[in-house]
């Protein structure tokens, strides 16, 4: 898609948006009043388009993705947080935990498949000892030295060190040791602890969360980050999480990537709507220009649905993910997308929305190149 912006701006009359417009385009940073302005706007195009010329600059026409699984060890969680349908109670005829051997099977599809990555993520069962998720990263390392474990949100971080008394610092020492190497986004959820209160009371919080993160980054172990939109939360409240990451990316630099996530309410005990694509976008498209310390953003395809994240490639975001083959958190709250693509799909998807296909590592490094 050709990028018309000066010609789409002279078609908005909103001077407090050219304002803004204006200071994108010079490579500014954004205030976080000006990010609220743009949530709030219905420029939708023109925001749509300032946020692609912030990515082209960032990364050209490159759209990545990765040959991945994501594997959830087990659904049981004694959290029990209201917008989640994945985590059940272990009583629950749905409860379901996967043996190491299991596991690994798994992983064997994927590294046989060409996959070089596994996303680790789970319920937090109240009877799972520390060292079980230590063994887990361990065995996986043993075995498929040359898959990248990325691994353990860090709500479980958290509840690990809990359960252990260790320190964050301490628990992703030995994870890192065991052969952890980058740790996914999930469990950000809203930091605004007004939101949180509602959505997810018991679980870690906004702090701690990001501490986490903050002491993965020094022990040098990349890390993503999310947030879950379209629940409770308001547009001050997005824009006060997107500022927090912003704030830690400056300090640290560990983050990859960011990762809005849609909320899904089927089956869920908060309810509620799905969102529209319309916020979907503005939401990509706001948190690729706010967040200009971040090389990237990621259209998650399997909340924002394919078509949507393909459209988003051209809203400011340059990676759809990767192949997956099994995602089942979002699927137990309704999304209609597939559980897993093939390469052919996605290199398809990307080349249809004018991008030019990576296959990247985890660590965005450009894998294969599909002209
Ligand atoms: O933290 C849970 C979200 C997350 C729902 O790091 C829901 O590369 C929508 O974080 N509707 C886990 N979303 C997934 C995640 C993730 C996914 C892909 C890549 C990466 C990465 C991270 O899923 C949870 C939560 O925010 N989630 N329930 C729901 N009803």
């Amino acid at each position: 898609m050709e990028l018309l912006i000066d010609d789409l701006l002279k078609t908005v009359s909103d001077g407090e948006l050219l304002r803004i417009a204006e200071k994108i385009v010079e490579g500014e940073r954004i205030e976080e009043e000006e990010a609220l302005y743009l949530f709030r706007s219905g420029e939708l195009p023109a925001i749509g388009h300032l946020a692609e010329l912030i990515n082209r600059r960032k990364n050209g026409m490159n759209a990545y993705f990765i040959v991945n699984r994501q594997i959830n060890p087990t659904n049981v969680c004694v959290y029990q947080c209201d917008f989640c349908a994945f985590g059940v109670k272990r009583s629950d005829p749905r409860a379901y935990e996967m043996s190491l051997e299991d596991i690994l099977k798994k992983v064997e599809e994927t590294y046989r498949a060409g996959g070089r990555e596994v996303h680790m993520v789970g319920g937090i069962p109240a009877h799972w000892g520390y060292e079980r998720y230590v063994e887990i990263v361990r065995k996986i390392k043993e075995n498929f030295p040359e898959v990248v474990v990325k691994a353990w949100t860090a709500i479980e971080i958290h509840h690990m060190a809990k359960i252990s008394k260790k320190s964050y610092e301490e628990v992703l020492k030995e994870l890192k040791e065991a052969g952890l190497e980058a740790l996914p986004g999930g469990g950000a959820e809203i930091f605004s602890e007004r939101a949180r209160k509602i959505i997810a009371p018991n679980k870690a919080n906004a702090e701690e969360y990001l501490e986490v993160h903050r002491t993965a980054h020094r022990l040098g172990i990349p890390t993503n980050a999310t947030m879950l939109y379209g629940h409770v939360e308001t547009y001050e409240e997005r824009v006060e999480h997107l500022s927090k990451l912003r704030e830690i990316q400056d300090e640290t630099g560990g983050f990859q990537v960011f990762i809005p996530l849609a909320y899904w309410p089927q089956g869920t005990r908060l309810g509620g709507r799905r969102t529209s694509s319309v916020d979907d976008l503005k939401t990509i498209a706001i948190s690729r220009i706010f967040l200009d310390n971040f090389d990237h953003i990621k259209a998650y395809w399997v909340t924002l649905g394919e078509k949507v994240a393909q459209i988003a490639l051209n809203f400011g975001a340059d990676d759809l993910d990767g192949t997956i083959e099994e995602e089942k958190i979002v699927h137990s709250a309704g999304t209609k997308s597939a559980y897993g693509h093939s390469v052919e799909k996605l290199v398809k998807l990307i080349k249809k929305a004018g991008k030019v296909p990576v296959e990247r590592d985890t660590f965005y490094r450009v894998v294969r190149v599909y002209n």
